[in-house]
């Protein structure tokens, strides 16, 4: 017993921890809400669940930067054009996918019919348009400034008696940003006005103070595609990137086992902050189930059936070497946050080839989320329904397709999706700030899209391993990465 009970906790140790963690998280914030904690006490007792979301970010540019130049260095040119091309071909596949299985959802369930609108809401001046977000993901690609995103951001002559309120009091309030924040990245903050005076929009090009991760993918990929075009696959340069990937590797061994302890005040945190669960349910039950209905056929049975169709493998035990990634991106609802953990499982577990998931990982971060893009589909119809606003066929098929341009401009941090699903709305006449109908409960939405998204890069990994299996068998002398390997 006690040598099956040390092979158990070696191999699912911390996995058992990390899902303990949640649930415990679960209890402790509910019964924390009880207590009403003052707003500075919730924010004291969500800090180790802030570091835990600081250690994760830390590592995105050194994992990214260092995979995608090493990575792509090690291929060759053929290579590398065939894993980027079916890379990128499936992932705008299975994100189409996506899409169209939320919108049957939706519109077999119409969760819409029913719900009262409530509460009003001040019509500001000009909002994020599909036009607005296209130029900021173009904008994007090419970062003039590596660290920071520039993106449109809407600042606002805000009045001075502003306070921020909990969703629930019945009073006028409207989705704002607040100015240091934008639209893309920015955490929506609802403000209560009294009384309710004009808000005055305007559209200024601004800074972010977030992560430009596409910008920093495409950069890396560039740099990584030339270097192995120069035949610098040995060059001190790849070198040092093999080196930072190793220690980032090793920095993630070391901080695991604080994550059980971060998760739980994580979600704890986020708990005490969620307004009244009984509410949200008689509002918002059937949207919740419709989004997680969709979710979990797009992510337990289709992605697992393409994985068997294109690798002829089971599917089910590649995912169980996932689930520590999956327990993560549950926990911080970021697939950015959790990339060091997928590229680690999918390395360690899945024995994915390195230069494979230093490719596909990143980029599928980055611009695959299928979860993202199936919620926005069906949070945007759930609008129109909830409007009494029939969508003819066509205006479906711009939801398709704007659904999935947004999900692919989403970043992958928390509620990104929520913030480009302005996009959708827009481009079908609805009204932009309806998505206050349904903030209250994206946040918990949010980390089981995150969860999904992040299954469907790792599953793409393992695809995109199988497929391109030959052009990465291990040819000559081994070079340093293969070495390090051994
Ligand atoms: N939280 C985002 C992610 O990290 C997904 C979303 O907001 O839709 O993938």
């Amino acid at each position: 017993i006690r040598d099956w009970v040390k092979d158990y906790c070696r191999k699912n140790g911390l996995l058992t921890l990390s899902v303990l963690a949640v649930i415990t998280g679960c209890v402790v914030g509910f019964m924390l809400r009880s207590l009403n904690l003052s707003t500075q006490a919730k924010i004291y007792f969500s800090f180790p669940g802030e570091l835990l979301m600081r250690m994760l970010k830390m590592l995105i540019l050194p994992l990214i930067t260092s995979s995608l130049m090493s990575g792509l260095s090690a291929m060759d040119t053929k290579a590398s054009g065939r894993l980027g091309l079916l890379t990128i071909t499936y992932y705008l596949w299975t994100t189409f996918i996506a899409v169209i299985v939320g919108i049957i959802l939706v519109l077999l369930v119409h969760p819409g019919t029913g719900t009262e609108k409530e509460g009003h809401k001040a019509s500001g001046g000009p909002v994020m348009t599909s036009a607005d977000a296209l130029l900021d993901l173009i904008r994007n690609m090419i970062p003039s400034n590596l660290i920071e995103a520039t993106f449109q951001q809407y600042k606002t002559d805000l009045v001075p008696n502003v306070k921020s309120i909990p969703l629930e009091s019945q009073a006028n309030y409207v989705y704002i940003m607040p100015d240091h924040d934008n639209p893309k990245m920015g955490h929506p903050v609802f403000l209560e006005l009294t009384p309710a005076p004009e808000i005055h929009y305007k559209v200024v090009p601004g800074k972010s103070s977030q992560m430009n991760v596409l910008g920093i993918v495409i950069f890396s990929a560039t740099m990584g595609l030339l270097l192995g075009r120069m035949g610098e696959r040995g060059s001190p340069l790849v070198n040092v990137c093999l080196c930072i990937n190793e220690c980032v590797m090793k920095i993630i061994n070391a901080a695991m086992w604080y994550f059980p302890f971060g998760i739980v005040f994580l979600v704890a945190g986020k708990i005490l902050d969620m307004h009244d669960p009984v509410i949200l349910a008689e509002k918002l039950g059937m949207y919740f189930i419709t989004v997680l209905a969709g979710l979990f056929v797009h992510g337990v049975i289709l992605l697992p059936m393409f994985f068997f169709i294109f690798t002829k493998k089971n599917p089910f035990s590649y995912i169980r070497g996932l689930l520590q990634a999956l327990v993560i991106a549950l926990a911080t609802s970021s697939s950015s946050a959790t990339l060091p953990i997928t590229m680690k499982c999918l390395l360690e577990n899945c024995h994915v080839d390195r230069k494979i998931a230093r490719f596909v990982l990143p980029v599928g971060a980055t611009i695959n989320m299928d979860g993202t893009a199936l919620y926005e589909a069906v949070a945007a119809i759930f609008i129109a329904q909830v409007n009494e606003y029939e969508l003819d066929f066509g205006q479906l098929v711009t939801i398709s397709i704007t659904a999935t341009a947004a999900s692919i401009g989403a970043a992958g941090i928390p509620q990104a999706g929520l913030v480009t699903m302005v996009i959708v709305l827009t481009s079908v006449g609805l009204p932009p700030d309806d998505i206050t109908l349904i903030v209250a409960i994206d946040w918990i939405l949010d980390r089981f899209r995150t969860m999904i998204n992040v299954l469907g890069d790792a599953l793409a990994a393992g695809i995109m391993a199988h497929l391109c299996r030959k052009d990465f068998q291990p040819k000559g002398p081994p070079n340093n990465d293969q070495r390090r390997d051994t």
